[in-house]
């Protein structure tokens, strides 16, 4: 899993410091115009060191605790109910469109993820929005490789992400809690970006169903919702997508979604946070404790307007 080796380091030997060298050149490349192509961008963006990608060595939460409470709307609003109700989802055949600004659109099957993309452990943590909190081992790639397979075009500014629309198996979706089929979407460059991951398995296990199998996301420096589960399609767009939840509370649930303690939701405090398993209360940390690496993304980005 750490084999490979970046300018003769190995990924764990990888500090902060050299990451951040490595960053500032790919950003200054791009803002210098270089008409680079997505592999060459890719090129510049070292892997993280193992700081980022494994929670700092945190205790991980139980399988039992990951695998039994769930936010998963497509099936319940009731967090217990949905590790029983998602099992009559029938995952095959389960095919993947990634299309729009790009120069290959492709479709695949879900069993061909790994095959082509390959698969790693990342240990991050998973903040709701409700105010708990988990460590979880993902496995999965790199978001970046799936967009980067289809050749955005310079137009693909933002990426929309939308799951699976099925309401004969999914029995939530009889109820209009939310706007079906779920949708999120990032920035281009944060969905770029290396922490943000393609989650196919779970304690080095396939993904459960209600973890939102075959395919999910895990972008940890946001709020859960972000991470949208059981995708179809992966769509590259020139103007920013609408969103299932700012959709149905705008007031609620921004664009970004990014962790903030100082960004209070309309009903409810942010700034502390109860990790599932333990009794007292944590305080949260901005971007979820990945500040040192997404931060600068925002730059400009006035975090009460832009939540
Ligand atoms: N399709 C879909 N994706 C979703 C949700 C959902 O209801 N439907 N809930 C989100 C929310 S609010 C959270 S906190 C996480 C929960 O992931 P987990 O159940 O694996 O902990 O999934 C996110 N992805
Ligand atoms: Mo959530």
């Amino acid at each position: 899993m750490h084999s490979s080796v970046v300018h003769g380091l190995s990924e764990s030997q990888v500090t902060p410091e050299d990451w951040f060298d490595r960053r500032r050149r790919h950003m200054l490349a791009l803002a210098a115009g270089l008409s680079l192509g997505w592999a060459d961008r890719l090129a510049f963006a070292a892997p993280l060191p193992d700081a980022a990608l494994k929670a700092g060595g945190e205790k991980l939460t139980g399988l039992g605790d990951i695998t039994s409470y769930n936010n998963y709307y497509e099936f319940s609003t009731d967090k217990k109910a949905v590790k029983i109700l998602a099992q009559e989802l029938t995952l095959k055949p389960w095919t993947l469109t990634v299309d729009g600004e790009v120069e290959k659109p492709y479709t695949i099957d879900a069993d061909e993820l790994t095959k082509l993309f390959g698969s790693e452990e990342r240990i991050y943590r998973l903040r709701c929005v409700e105010g708990w909190a988990m460590v979880v081992p993902w496995s999965g790639f790199a978001l970046s490789k799936l967009i980067e397979r289809a050749r955005p075009t310079s137009r693909a500014k933002f990426v929309a992400f939308e799951s699976l629309k099925r309401s004969s198996e999914m029995i939530g979706q009889r109820n209009s809690n939310l706007p079906w089929p779920y949708r999120e979407a990032l920035r281009i460059d944060e969905a770029m970006h290396p922490l943000a991951f393609a989650v196919t398995g779970l304690y080095g296990q396939p993904l459960p169903k209600q973890n939102g199998a075959p395919l999910r996301l895990a972008l940890p420096w946001k709020y859960g919702f972000k991470s949208a589960k059981a995708i179809v399609h992966i769509q590259l767009t020139s103007t920013q997508p609408v969103t299932s939840w700012n959709q149905a509370s705008p007031s609620e649930y921004g664009f970004y979604g990014n962790v903030n303690p100082e960004v209070a939701h309309p009903r409810w405090s942010q700034s502390r946070e109860n990790r599932i398993g333990e009794l007292q209360k944590r305080p949260t940390l901005p971007y979820n404790g990945y500040a040192e690496w997404v931060a600068e993304l925002y730059r400009g980005l006035d975090p009460k307007q832009s939540f």
